[in-house]
């Protein structure tokens, strides 16, 4: 059966990523055309809300719940509304969104107007990753080609809307990635979350209802809009709805990046598409959504990868993209390399993260160098559960970068054991 790929349906060697004429001969633009002057933004609320689109960022909260709280018609004081994408991909392991830009960034930019059509925001920015400056160029070349065609700039296809879409190029820092340090670090100050709420649909980009959403998320609006809810949930193999860009990455025979229904079986992404472990190798655990995720281990292999199962089994889907733990690569060395970046990316606001994580990472270092003491196990759990508390911390980048830790002690305590007592068998035996 063939499947139903909508993201990626542009992907192909053979043709310029940003070439106006193929995209729109694949059916392109065509949900800007059904939806801007001929939906109303109520109606294509009603459609998204429809559809049970996720966020596909990390958190996966409803998108068109999250847009039902941007203030309408008279709710809204006179001003501007906005949106924004957020291409500040950077989470450990995760390369999803870069695939959508550098592959289709006329995709984007369509589910971005779509987007803001049914925001009402005549400005949009897209906020990406320094070093995606091949994607920056692309996007530039494809807003420009917009703009030709009245797709973009005033009075899109002679409607009463009018849009621009904007580049910024982040200045380089993970935490430019959560919702409200992008927005400070947009508009120029230091890149610190604020206190939530009040939540940016209500005050966010200069205390204006701004709406952000994660690159893969917004790529999927206009096909919703146009082809319907039912369409989009029919995608899906379980509850959540929509196809999902899935990737592996680590000791694999193919590393990458695939899209493919939503709940498809963890052990179909490992063994079909990534083509199984490498030789030499076998499965210990994996991360399932980037590096702020929770291990799980072979027992949760047959698992549909969604948001509800994955949760449910005590992690979460993240990004969707699996980082993989080998039995020949150290437990302990591999979330000390996570934590520690997560000690270098902390915005350095709130204690816990500032001063805590640097003190994890020490004591992981402590324990891999043979520098650990039995009671540096209670020390490690203390920190989990005192910086792992959503409430203790200003953010959720703390208590993310605690999940592979205290799950890494769940499944994987000998490792740590072994280390304190003097012989670990990764690294003893030639591991990584
Ligand atoms: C109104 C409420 N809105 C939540 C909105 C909120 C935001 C969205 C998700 O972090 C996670 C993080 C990373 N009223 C609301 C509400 N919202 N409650 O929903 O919010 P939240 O706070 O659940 O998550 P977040 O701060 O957006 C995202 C994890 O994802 N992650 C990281 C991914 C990083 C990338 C990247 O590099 N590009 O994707 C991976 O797992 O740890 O926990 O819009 O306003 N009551």
């Amino acid at each position: 059966m063939s499947l139903d790929r909508p993201l990626t349906r542009n992907v192909r060697a053979d043709r310029s990523p940003t070439d106006m004429a193929a995209y729109e001969a694949n059916g392109g633009y065509q949900g800007l055309k059904a939806a801007v002057g001929k939906l109303s933004p109520a109606d294509c609320l009603e459609i998204l809300k429809d559809s049970n689109l996720r966020g596909r960022g990390g958190a996966g909260f409803p998108t068109g719940m999250k847009w039902s709280f941007v203030p309408m018609g008279d709710k809204c004081s006179p001003g501007d509304k906005y949106l924004i994408c957020n291409a500040d991909e950077m989470e450990p392991g995760t390369f999803k969104d870069r695939l959508l830009l550098e592959c289709d960034p006329h995709q984007l930019i369509e589910g971005m107007i779509v987007a803001a059509y049914t925001l009402q925001a005549n400005v949009a920015y897209i906020f990406i990753r320094a070093e995606y400056f091949k994607a920056a160029a692309l996007l530039r070349e494809a807003i420009a080609a917009c703009h030709q065609k009245n797709y973009l700039g005033n009075n899109i296809l002679g409607s009463d809307y009018s849009l621009e879409i904007h580049i910024h190029a982040s200045a380089g820092r993970y935490i430019c990635g959560e919702e409200t340090a992008l927005i400070s670090s947009l508009e120029g100050k230091r890149a610190n979350p604020r206190a939530k709420p009040p939540f940016p649909q209500v005050s966010g980009l200069w205390g204006r209802p701004t709406i952000v959403n994660n690159v893969e998320t917004l790529c999927n609006v206009h096909h919703i809009i146009e082809r319907g809810a039912d369409w989009f949930k029919s995608l899906g193999l379980t509850e959540d709805a929509g196809t999902k860009m899935y990737g592996v990455s680590g000791r694999v025979k193919r590393p990458g990046c695939w899209e493919l229904p939503m709940g498809t079986p963890v052990r179909e992404i490992l063994e079909e598409y990534a083509g199984g472990m490498a030789d030499g190798y076998s499965l210990k655990g994996f991360l399932p959504g980037g590096g702020s995720t929770d291990f799980l281990v072979g027992e949760h292999l047959d698992l549909a990868m969604d948001y509800e199962t994955i949760g449910k089994a005590g992690s979460r889907m993240g990004t969707g993209t699996m980082i993989i733990l080998d039995d020949k690569t150290c437990p302990v060395g591999f979330v000390k390399n996570l934590i520690e970046f997560f000690a270098r990316e902390s915005c350095g606001f709130c204690t816990p993260c500032r001063d805590g994580l640097p003190w994890s990472a020490q004591v992981l270092d402590d324990i891999q160098h043979g520098r650990g003491r039995d009671e540096d196990m209670d020390t490690l759990a203390r920190q989990v559960k005192f910086i792992g508390a959503i409430g203790n911390t200003h953010c959720a980048l703390a208590p993310g970068a605690m999940e592979p830790l205290q799950s890494a002690m769940k499944y994987f305590p000998e490792a740590f054991e072994q280390h304190i007592q003097g012989s670990c068998r990764h690294c003893s035996g030639g591991g990584h």
